[in-house]
């Protein structure tokens, strides 16, 4: 860690392609600034990113990155937490990629509870793929995958988390850049899976509420009328999973009575 780490440090000198206007670079210059100001620096954290346009994260940010197979962000970010505690694990990846094909994945993830941070990019679509429904669009939403809306009510990914026992809940708009990183910097410092959702709103409330308080949060969020920004609901007893004991214990420990060549195997894949 280091003081004098700059958010522009995160930046890679690849040129993003995403369109012009995309809420994906305010979600990303958040990302970084939140970063650079929990005093991360590039050599210590670690982006694992999605398939999708959001996905292309990994490659636009400076630091170590694994961009994987489409909905597996989560089970890698989770690898990574428990091999090296020291990181500071960032997975980001988009609607489709979070609550579709790695919808399991993420219910899996929250209840895990490992120290890291899960950014969605929620464009309420599949970008890449040039536009079919995702699991977030709205009802009458009109893709050419759904010439007459989708007529299917949309996952809610935050009652979600909250059912998977989430200890931190939050939403942020991109296009609001201080709340986006001030949201996204609560995520990184919270002691267990801080999960932002991130989407490009055309309205917005703020809220004031204590975050701590369970059915207070259940109400707000089932409340599919609004579309809130902020922390909804954090558990400030939440412990990272991957401090537990016997979680990160060296590989390399291999327990009386193990069979004589088990070191060697061990070695083969550490
Ligand atoms: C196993 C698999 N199935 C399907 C695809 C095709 N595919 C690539 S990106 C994508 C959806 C991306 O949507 P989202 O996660 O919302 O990301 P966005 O592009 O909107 O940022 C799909 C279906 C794939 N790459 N791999
Ligand atoms: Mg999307």
């Amino acid at each position: 860690m280091s003081s004098d780490i700059r958010f522009t440090d995160f930046k890679s000198d690849e040129q993003p392609t995403w369109c012009p206007g995309c809420g994906d670079f305010g979600t990303m210059n958040g990302m970084m600034k939140a970063l650079a100001q929990t005093g991360n620096d590039p050599d210590d954290t670690f982006v694992v990113a999605g398939i999708g346009c959001s996905g292309k994260i990994g490659t636009y940010m400076h630091s170590y990155a694994l961009h994987g197979v489409h909905g597996r962000a989560l089970p890698v970010g989770t690898g990574v937490k428990i091999a090296n505690p020291e990181l500071e694990v960032m997975v980001a990846g988009g609607d489709g990629d979070g609550y579709s094909i790695g919808a399991g994945h993420f219910v899996h993830a929250v209840r895990r509870n490992v120290d890291m941070t899960y950014v969605v990019m929620d464009n309420r679509i599949y970008g890449l793929t040039k536009g079919q429904f995702s699991p977030t669009s709205r009802e009458d939403f009109e893709t050419s995958t759904s010439p007459d809306g989708t007529n299917q009510q949309p996952v809610n990914p935050l009652a979600l988390a909250l059912a998977a026992g989430g200890t931190f809940i939050a939403q942020s708009f991109s296009s609001d850049s201080q709340r986006h990183t001030e949201i996204v910097q609560e995520a990184i410092e919270h002691d267990g899976f801080g999960f932002v959702n991130v989407y490009s709103p055309v309205g917005d409330e703020e809220f004031d509420h204590d975050r701590t308080d369970y059915d207070a949060a259940k109400d707000l969020i089932m409340d599919r009328d609004k579309e809130y920004q902020g922390v909804i609901y954090q558990d400030e007893n939440s412990i990272g999973f991957e401090t537990r004991e016997g979680v990160t214990e060296p590989m390399t420990d291999i327990p009386d009575g193990a069979p004589d060549d088990a070191m060697d195997l061990v070695r083969e894949f550490y």
